[in-house]
Formats: structure tokens, C-alpha cells, sequence
């Protein structure tokens, strides 16, 4: 008679093996490029994959949760399949083997086609697959023996057992060390060694009174700590300032070869910009605004000689996200679009892109601010797509004049009579002219502007209104300076960006 493993030993075999699979593959990532790992793969490969719908809904937990949460949401189906798999072998190793020798050939192709990664990292996926093989035939066969073998089943059985647990104390041990020896690259001692980033020009200095904190505004420039983050890796690149090189090339009369000293040891201009997410809902926190610091765009670009058919620049990151910015953006004067390695102060962050990055005033980030970038190429106009406009975005999109109430906030409860409102107002490169509120659907008023700092960045308002007590709803537009003026119709970030009047309700008493 045939035999046929149990469903749960099946079912155990099947899990053991793709959690040694996916342990040993992280472990030997560490050493040869940890974006070989097969999970982190995975993962990457399901960001890449989601509906848009899924992805705008995750940035709502913020870059860390939402992250945290896919990690485990894709463990999960992992373990699904892994089950699936094993269930699938019950009489023979071999369709569980075939998946495996599969998954394996799939996953080195997928590592081959990754541009940041050397020929080295196919040694992850490879290991991947002997490993999960090796001991999905090592559990199968000694189960088989144990359910053929009536007489010593009690022996075998414990043997298997043993076995089962010693295999995933082994994964557990091969994972953790992938995390510790993943962690070796030392960002931190890099950023520290590069030390203060010195304009030689500095920005002109921020008046007293560029913001009103005081009645509930944002500070005029955004901590690190509280910048606003968006980005697609999972893990955020670590790339070394030693181990970073810029190419520039395409559509140029002289290709660019240029490293951190290089760039660091050029006549460094500071400037104030505001970046803008093109997600961020009317009245949402995906704006902020630093002192960056870096070469100008057009210097380096002049200096590999922009050829006329040129139309656009395409940007690749580390982690190989993309996008592309229109030449005339990146080469105008007055906007000074920067290839940037500082803010406020700093080097820049690493979770903003150390040790260089593209900042353009008055794009929003996804068509221009490439974090971790590696490589400039110089392209005729839609030669190539990029990362967001592979997902239903725009190919070029200009941030909106918009504004946002700050104070009260939702729902707040103030005491009645004189009520501060006040907010921010963007139009960046254009600059604002003029902001309006209006309380309760009344006469629309003309708020207070702070001195404005630079048409780059935004700006200030706020008003003091009289109200009784009871709920009261308090809604803001701006007009800027080539005299348009906010409209009510409300559009959804996708394609590209939202608008609408802000509004928020709360309570006098
Ligand atoms: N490499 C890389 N660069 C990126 C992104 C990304 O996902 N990966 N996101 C872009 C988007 S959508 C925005 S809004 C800005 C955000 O920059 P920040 O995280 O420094 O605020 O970075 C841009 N640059
Ligand atoms: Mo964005």
C-alpha cells in the first residue's frame, strides 16, 4: 500500500521547508546585497504589484505601519501557500521539489534584473532553494519512513519530530542572523563622517515671524524628525556616502561619472523649499519645508551638455523606483533645482535619501524628488515611463495652490468670543497673494499673511474672528500671484493632486 503523510506532517514539512528557504536566502542576502533576499523580494515585487487603491490606503498608517503591516500581511500568505504546498506532496516529494526548483529559477532571474545588485546576489536565491529543498526531502523522507514502519513508528515518529524542531530553531537562528549581519552597512557612521554640510551660499535668513506657531501653525521650517516620508522600498536603502556614485548620461555631449567628494567639495547653494506629496488629500500632512542644501541642477547638467532633442531627465534610485522631471525644470535658473546632500544643517537623513537627492520647487515629489539617486539619464520627451506613472499618475504635475486651516483643529472645543483661525498657504514658485476664510458660509474674509520667506515655500495666515458659542465650521482658499484663485471642486489626488476648499468644524463654548 501506498503511503500517504499525514495532512499535518504535510502541512509542518511544507512550512519548514519554505521558512528554511526564505531564513537562509535572507542570511546569505546580508552579505551579498540584502535586496536579494527572497522575502524582501517578495515584498518589494507586492508593493510594486498593488492596486493603487491599496497603496494610498496603506500610506495612511504612515511609512512605518504601513510597512510593518504588509511584512506581516505577506507572512501570512506565505505560510498559505507554504501549507498548500505541503499538502500537495503527500504521497510523493516530488510536486512540492518541482515548486521549489521553480521558485528558485524565478527568483534568480528576478535578482539578475535588479540594477543595483552584482552577480554575487544570485548566491541568495540559490541558497534559497537548496536549502528549502534539502529539507523538504530530508523532513518528507524520514516522515514516509516513520507512517510505512508500523513497528517502530514510536521511534521514528520522535525522531521526526526532533528533527522538525531542530529545522525551525535553525530557521529561526539563519533569519535573525540575516537581520544582524544585514545591519553592517553603517549609515549612521557614514552621514557622521561626512560631517556639517557648509553653503557657501546660505538662504536668505528666516524673518521672526514666518510663522504663526504660536496660533497653531507648523514652524516655518520642518525638524527632520517631522518631515514628512514617503517612499516605496521596504527597507530604507543604506548607501554609504564611500560607496555612492552619480552617472549622468543619455541625450549628453559628455557623460558624468561623479561621486560623494566630488559633489560635496563644489560650491554648495542653500535654499528653502517646500515639498509637496501629490497623495496628500485637501488638508492633509504630507507637506513640509527645510533648508537643503547641494549643487545646482543646472551646473551639473550644463556639464555634461544637454543635447536639444533632450526632454526629459529620468532619475533611478538605489532601490530602483524612477521618475522623470522635464529639462526645463530641472535646467531653470530661478527655480534652482538641486541635486541636494544637506538639510537643515545636516547631512541628509537617510530615510531622505542619503547621501543625495533631487529637490525641484514647486513639483510635487513623485514627478521630481528622487531620494538614493544613482543615475541621470537624459532622455527624448516619453521615451520611458516611470514608477508612479506605471500606476495611473501623471506624467508631469506642477504642485497646486492650496491651503489648509491648522487651527482650531477638527472638532476642537475653544472658548467663545475672539477665535484665532489660522493655516498655511502653498503656491510654490508662483507665490500667494491672498488668503480668504469664512466662518459658517458668511462673507469671506482676508486673513493676515506672514512675511513671505520665498514664493518656493509656503506661507503663513491667520485671522481673528468673533463667535458665539455653539459649532462652527471654518473653511480657507488662497489666490496666488498670476491671480488664480482656489477652486471648491473637489478632485482626488490621483492624477494629479487634489483641490477643494478646506473646511474644519468645531466647537465655541
Ligand atoms: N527613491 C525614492 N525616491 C522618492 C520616493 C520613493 O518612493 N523612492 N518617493 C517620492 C515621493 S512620492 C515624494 S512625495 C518625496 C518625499 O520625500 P521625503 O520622503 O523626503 O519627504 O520623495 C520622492 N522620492
Ligand atoms: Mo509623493
Amino acid at each position: 500500500m501506498e503511503t500517504r503523510l499525514r495532512r499535518s506532517t504535510a502541512a509542518l514539512i511544507g512550512v519548514l521547508a519554505v521558512g528554511a528557504a526564505l531564513a537562509v536566502g535572507h542570511l546569505v542576502a546580508a552579505f551579498v546585497g540584502i535586496g536579494a533576499s527572497p522575502y524582501l523580494a517578495v515584498a518589494n515585487s507586492t508593493v510594486d504589484l498593488s492596486p493603487p487603491w491599496l497603496t494610498e490606503f496603506g500610506k495612511q498608517f504612515g511609512p512605518e505601519w504601513d510597512k510593518r503591516l504588509l511584512f506581516i500581511g505577506i507572512a501570512v500568505v506565505i505560510a498559505g501557500l507554504a501549507v498548500a504546498a505541503g499538502l500537495l506532496s503527500r504521497k510523493s516529494a516530488m510536486p512540492g521539489t518541482v515548486l521549489a526548483v521553480a521558485l528558485g529559477v524565478v527568483s534568480v532571474v528576478a535578482v539578475l534584473s535588479r540594477p543595483d545588485l552584482g552577480q554575487l546576489a544570485i548566491l541568495a536565491p540559490l541558497a534559497a532553494a537548496l536549502a528549502g529543498i534539502g529539507v523538504f526531502q530530508w523532513l518528507h523522507g524520514l516522515a514516509a519512513r516513520e507512517q510505512a514502519d508500523d513497528v517502530e513508528a514510536g521511534v521514528t515518529r520522535r525522531r521526526f519530530l526532533i528533527t522538525s524542531g531542530g529545522v525551525a530553531a535553525g530557521v529561526g537562528v539563519a533569519a535573525l542572523g540575516g537581520q544582524f549581519a544585514g545591519s553592517r552597512v553603517d549609515v549612521q557612521a557614514s552621514r557622521r563622517a561626512v560631517g556639517p554640510i557648509v553653503p557657501a551660499e546660505r538662504a536668505p535668513a528666516i524673518p521672526a515671524g514666518a510663522d504663526f506657531a504660536r496660533a497653531g501653525t507648523p514652524s516655518f521650517l520642518t525638524s527632520n524628525a517631522d518631515f514628512y516620508r514617503i517612499d516605496t522600498a521596504l527597507t530604507v536603502p543604506k548607501v554609504r556616502a564611500e560607496d555612492w556614485s552619480l552617472r549622468v548620461h543619455g541625450l549628453v555631449d559628455t557623460e558624468l561619472e561623479l561621486d560623494f567628494a566630488d559633489i560635496a567639495g563644489r560650491r554648495l547653494v542653500e535654499k528653502i523649499v517646500t515639498m509637496t506629496c501629490v497623495s496628500n488629500e485637501v488638508g492633509g500632512p504630507l507637506i513640509s519645508t527645510a533648508a537643503f542644501v547641494g549643487v545646482p541642477m543646472r551646473e551639473l547638467l550644463m556639464e555634461a551638455g544637454v543635447r536639444p532633442e533632450a526632454g526629459q531627465v529620468f532619475a533611478t534610485s538605489v532601490d530602483g523606483w524612477t521618475t522623470a522631471t522635464p529639462v526645463a525644470d530641472m535646467l531653470s535658473e530661478e527655480r534652482g533645482a538641486l541635486l541636494a546632500i544637506g538639510m537643515n544643517g545636516e547631512p541628509l537623513p537617510q530615510e531622505h535619501g542619503f547621501p543625495a537627492r533631487v529637490v525641484v520647487p514647486g513639483l510635487y515629489g513623485y514627478v521630481s524628488a528622487t531620494k538614493w539617486v544613482v543615475d541621470l539619464e537624459l532622455i527624448r520627451d516619453g521615451e520611458k515611463t516611470f514608477y508612479w506613472q506605471d500606476r495611473g499618475w501623471a506624467k508631469e504635475a506642477r504642485i497646486k495652490t492650496q491651503s489648509r486651516v491648522d487651527a482650531p483643529r477638527a472638532f476642537q472645543d475653544v472658548p467663545a468670543g475672539k477665535v484665532t483661525v489660522a493655516g498655511i498657504a502653498w503656491a510654490q514658485t508662483t507665490g500667494i497673494e491672498r488668503v480668504e476664510v469664512r466662518v459658517d458660509g458668511g462673507e469671506w474674509r482676508r486673513a493676515e499673511l506672514a512675511p513671505e520667506v520665498t514664493d518656493q515655500a509656503w506661507r503663513m495666515w491667520k485671522l481673528v474672528v468673533e463667535l458665539p458659542a455653539g459649532n462652527h465650521r471654518a473653511e480657507v482658499r488662497a489666490t496666488d500671484r498670476s491671480g488664480y484663485t482656489q477652486t471648491e471642486d473637489r478632485v482626488p489626488p490621483i492624477p494629479d493632486g487634489a483641490t477643494g476648499w478646506h473646511s474644519v468644524s468645531f466647537t465655541a463654548s
